[in-house]
């Protein structure tokens, strides 16, 4: 187990990228406002599944360059990246068979940005994991967390995890190379054989690709704590702090308030002191390209790096 999670505890900063349709809305959806976590923006609102949908649709990344984004993170010093495959709204950002809500089949970018990504990354040396959420799916009427539009107790679990999540984890584990992680999260009410089913799953495909703890249940390669939590003192084994780079996880449009390099530097410090990793999200916009400050500050971030002998 030491020797699979090696690259891991030693990486020490990653860089997490919470990146959808929800990037396009930043914020904004059905003439109402709604301010930090942006991912989340569909719940908020209780936009009908449908209507998410078709709203959905007017997400295209036409300036998304995957080898600009792998040159950002590798001069900011991070060792690997994590993009949302798929987040709560259930869009998928590959070109999913499982199911045709997903960036090439229902949006007008009709591209697979996920592919684009793998490449770039293998090619510059970062390792690459996926985001995926795989109880809570708002746009599925058995998925997790969506019962303005359908009845909870209506809900067959078991069908969604068989039907979506385990064949698009397959999907994800079969058709772009080596993965590093695959970053479960909200578990639900999922039971300890649920989630060593997605465990099983990960290592009976890629036996070195690392799980999160969110997997649920107690399993998992390696530890994550509370959304923006720092232990209060030194922890053993695999573990990683996540932070927003602002105030939301997805892009958000009036959101500014970006920490500094200092505050980075420090944080990532205080993280590596304790025996963690931090890996730091920037939510990319709508267009495909990362918000001028976070490119700014994360560039610094690297330079300080560098200079002090540390990437
Ligand atoms: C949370 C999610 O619900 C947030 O939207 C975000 O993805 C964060 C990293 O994990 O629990």
């Amino acid at each position: 187990k030491g020797e699979k999670t090696r690259w891991f505890t030693e990486a020490k900063f990653g860089l997490f990228l919470h990146w959808g349709p929800y990037s396009h809305f930043a914020g904004d959806i059905r003439g109402k406002r709604y301010y930090g976590i942006t991912e989340w923006i569909m719940n908020r609102d209780k936009t009908p599944a449908a209507e998410y949908a078709q709203l959905a649709g007017g997400f295209n990344p036409s300036e998304f360059n995957a080898e600009e984004w792998v040159r950002i993170a590798k001069a900011s010093g991070v060792k690997y990246i994590v993009l949302t495959a798929k987040h709560h709204d259930g869009f998928a950002m590959w070109d999913s068979k499982v199911s045709d809500f997903d960036i090439v089949d229902a949006t007008p970018y009709k591209k697979d940005p996920i592919k684009a990504l793998a490449a770039a990354c293998k090619k510059e040396g970062i390792k690459l994991g996926f985001y995926y959420s795989q109880f809570q799916d708002w746009h599925e009427p058995n998925g997790g967390g969506n019962s303005w539009d359908f009845d909870p107790k209506k809900k067959d679990y078991a069908s969604y995890y068989r039907g979506k999540s385990l064949p698009q984890i397959t999907e994800l584990l079969s058709n772009y190379g080596e993965l590093g992680i695959i970053w479960f999260d909200t578990p639900g009410n999922m039971n300890k054989e649920e989630s060593a089913a997605f465990l099983e799953k990960v290592h009976q495909l890629q036996p070195n690709c690392l799980v999160s703890s969110r997997v649920g249940n107690g399993l998992g390669d390696f530890k994550d704590f509370g959304d923006g939590e720092v232990p209060a003192g030194v922890v053993k084994g695999a573990w990683e702090a996540i932070f927003t780079h602002n105030d939301s996880w997805g892009y958000s449009a009036f959101d500014q308030n970006f920490k500094t390099p200092q505050e980075i530097i420090r944080l990532l410090a205080e993280v590596a002191s304790k025996g963690g990793n931090l890996m730091m999200n920037i939510g990319p916009m709508g267009n495909g390209k990362l918000p001028a400050l976070s490119e700014k500050y994360f560039r610094a971030t690297g330079d300080w790096l560098k200079l002090n002998g540390e990437a």
